[in-house]
């Protein structure tokens, strides 16, 4: 059976991908901070499929390298790498932004999906095969006033994701980069800091993509014949049109 390693898997999109790959009976390797989140899952998922879980920050390189040298060979051969990790931190024009969130975001967002990848490719050229799924966003492709720091993060995941393609390229390596709108996870609780009125409000007066949405879109994306590679995949909710244009209905 094949093996999905998936980062930010404790919520959100990472945690409906873990079901859905558990549902077809994948192994999973579930990646995240909190270790409750992590041990729940691992519970729950465990009465479907195997389950091995790796508590640590993605912006941290050592703890990254250490996790994923721990893994139980069992589990090494890991097919498929989501690098779905990550969080916008606050909202805020340039000249008003917190150093500190902008460390988190691309840290996380940037550097912590190198790490990942640094330490799981070798793998997958030694086995001459591997997928990698790449999260963007849409704010990868287009900016959006505040947005700043977060764009640009998630403009390098775009990049990366393109250079991972034609570097991999002669080992076999399947890359594919999703790039979602607007999403209902605690995506807005995490930009907002908790102030969850007003990551409600995000999502209000329209219908947001699910995380399953997406979920089910990644599963669509890796479980094509091995000679199709899916580069690139934006997904709006029906309402959104771009990233500034959104049809809410205020009433
Ligand atoms: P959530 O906040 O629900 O999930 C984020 C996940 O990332 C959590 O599991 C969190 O786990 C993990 N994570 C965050 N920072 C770190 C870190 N430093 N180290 C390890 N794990 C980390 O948000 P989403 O599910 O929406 O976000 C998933 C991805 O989708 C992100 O890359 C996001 O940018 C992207 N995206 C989201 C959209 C949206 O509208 N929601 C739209 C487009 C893209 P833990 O806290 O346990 O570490
Ligand atoms: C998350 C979607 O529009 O908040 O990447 O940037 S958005």
């Amino acid at each position: 059976m094949s093996t999905v390693l998936i980062t930010g898997a404790t919520s959100g999109i990472g945690k409906a991908c873990a079901y859905l790959f558990a549902e077809q009976n994948y192994n999973l390797i579930l990646c995240g901070r909190r270790s409750e989140k992590l041990n729940e899952l691992e519970k729950e998922l465990s009465k479907q499929t195997k389950v091995h879980t790796l508590q640590f920050d993605v912006r941290f390189r050592e703890d990254v390298f250490k996790a994923i040298e721990s893994i139980p060979s069992e589990f090494k051969a890991i097919d498929i790498l989501i690098n779905n990790a990550g969080n916008a931190h606050g909202l805020h024009s340039i000249q008003e932004g917190s150093l500190d969130d902008w460390d988190a975001m691309i840290d996380g967002n940037v550097k912590g999906l190198l790490y990942v990848s640094k330490a799981i490719i070798p793998t997958m050229i030694d086995r001459n095969q591997g997928f990698i799924v790449n999260i963007g966003s849409i704010a990868g492709k287009e900016v959006y006033l505040n947005g700043n720091v977060y764009c640009a993060s998630k403009f390098a995941v775009n990049a990366l994701n393109k250079s991972m393609r034609l570097d991999l390229n002669q080992y076999n390596i399947r890359v594919s980069g999703i790039h979602p709108g607007l999403v209902e996870t605690e995506f807005s609780d995490v930009r907002f800091k908790g102030d969850s009125e007003r990551a409600k409000q995000v999502y209000k007066g329209y219908k947001a993509l699910q995380a399953e949405d997406i979920a089910d879109i990644i599963h669509f994306v890796v479980t094509r014949p091995y000679h199709v590679n899916i580069e690139d995949l934006i997904v709006y909710p029906t309402a959104q049109a771009s990233a500034t244009m959104l049809n809410k209905n205020e009433n």
